[in-house]
């Protein structure tokens, strides 16, 4: 693979990655006043994924969504502002973190109701086949959305009109705090269920940049020739709590053991060490691309927290129910 890929590969996680642990560091004031679902340890599905897409292909998420808007494309300043509230932020500061929305960069919206991008997804993909648009959608949703019923009348349907659609699974184990032994029979893998709709369907290591790359892209390839719709189950781990921005190893749901070994995987550090292993990066270019991604945070907070709140007038704007 080319080298520019991966420093870009690497330069995208790093970047969700430190504008999480912001975001974890500034939470406690109180400012940013709306739930977080941080995706820390997760950071190499959003990446992976993107990188295959094209800036007009489309993406939808949940409530778990930093890092599929920003590794979209997403604007980063909009989104900070978002998280404060502010009207100069990517839903003019009226959906906070779990409603970010950028259709400039083809990113059709997160909503955190379980499962509920996926039909939307499938929507926008039934619209591009009927316009004979040559793009492609992508649906980010946890593990836990395939036991809801819409999923799988949404695969069946986008299998039924062989819609540009690739579901991404990213699979961290839990929904909030109940793992998946609570909620499935034991050994029936999710990739493996949907196989029973007549999907291509596969799982590959979600902490393995370079595979959620390569399978992505062939997912999205076949796509775009009009060959029908994938199934992508992506193993990962969420490393702080569900919602929120701390740790939460001590209240009894996973153990510290389980999380330290999870760690250890982290996506970022064993992709790093490989990349200086084999000379694609310097210790220099490294550090490079921590002050600029440093420094692009730091604009960003300020941006967000200098910018006014809506005004009041704007209360009924862009509202639909
Ligand atoms: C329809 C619906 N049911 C329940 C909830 C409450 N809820 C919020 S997040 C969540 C767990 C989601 O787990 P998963 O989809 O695996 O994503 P993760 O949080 O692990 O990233 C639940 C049950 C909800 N938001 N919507």
């Amino acid at each position: 693979m080319e080298v520019q890929i991966l420093k870009k590969l690497y330069y995208q996680m790093l970047r969700i990655r430190k504008i999480e642990e912001k975001i974890a560091e500034l939470y406690p004031e109180q400012e940013m006043r709306c739930p977080i679902h941080l995706c820390i340890g997760q950071e190499a599905v959003a990446v992976g994924v993107c990188q295959a897409l094209t800036q007009g292909d489309y993406a939808m998420s949940g409530h778990r969504a930093h890092g599929h808007y920003l590794a979209k494309g997403g604007d980063l300043r909009k989104m900070m502002a978002e998280l404060y509230g502010k009207g100069t932020g990517c839903s003019k500061g009226k959906g906070g973190s779990m409603h970010l929305i950028d259709l400039s960069v083809g990113f059709l919206g997160s909503t955190p109701i379980v499962g509920s991008t996926i039909p939307i997804g499938v929507g926008a993909a039934l619209g591009t086949q009927m316009k004979k648009e040559s793009r492609v959608t992508t649906v980010f949703f946890g593990e836990a959305a395939t036991e809801e019923g819409v999923f799988h009348e949404s695969i069946n349907f986008a299998v039924l009109k062989k819609l540009p659609v690739i579901f991404i699974c990213e699979n961290n184990l839990y929904s909030v705090y109940s793992p998946l032994e609570v909620r499935q029979p034991e050994n029936r893998e999710v990739f493996e269920l949907v196989c029973g709709y007549g999907i291509e369907s596969h799982k590959a290591d979600g902490n393995d940049v370079v595979a959620v790359f390569t399978l992505a892209q062939k997912a999205i390839q076949k796509a775009r020739e009009g060959k029908g719709p994938s199934f992508l189950e992506f193993t990962t781990y969420r490393w702080r709590e569900h919602c929120g921005p701390n740790f939460d190893n001590d209240l009894g749901y996973r153990t510290p053991e389980e999380f330290e070994i999870w760690k250890k995987k982290c996506p970022l550090e064993n992709f790093r060490k490989k990349l200086l292993n084999e000379n694609s990066i310097t210790e220099e270019e490294l550090n490079q691309m921590a002050k600029l991604i440093d420094d692009e945070v730091e604009g960003s907070v300020q941006f967000a927290k200098q910018s006014p709140f809506p005004e009041e007038s704007a209360l009924y704007e862009n509202v639909y129910a």
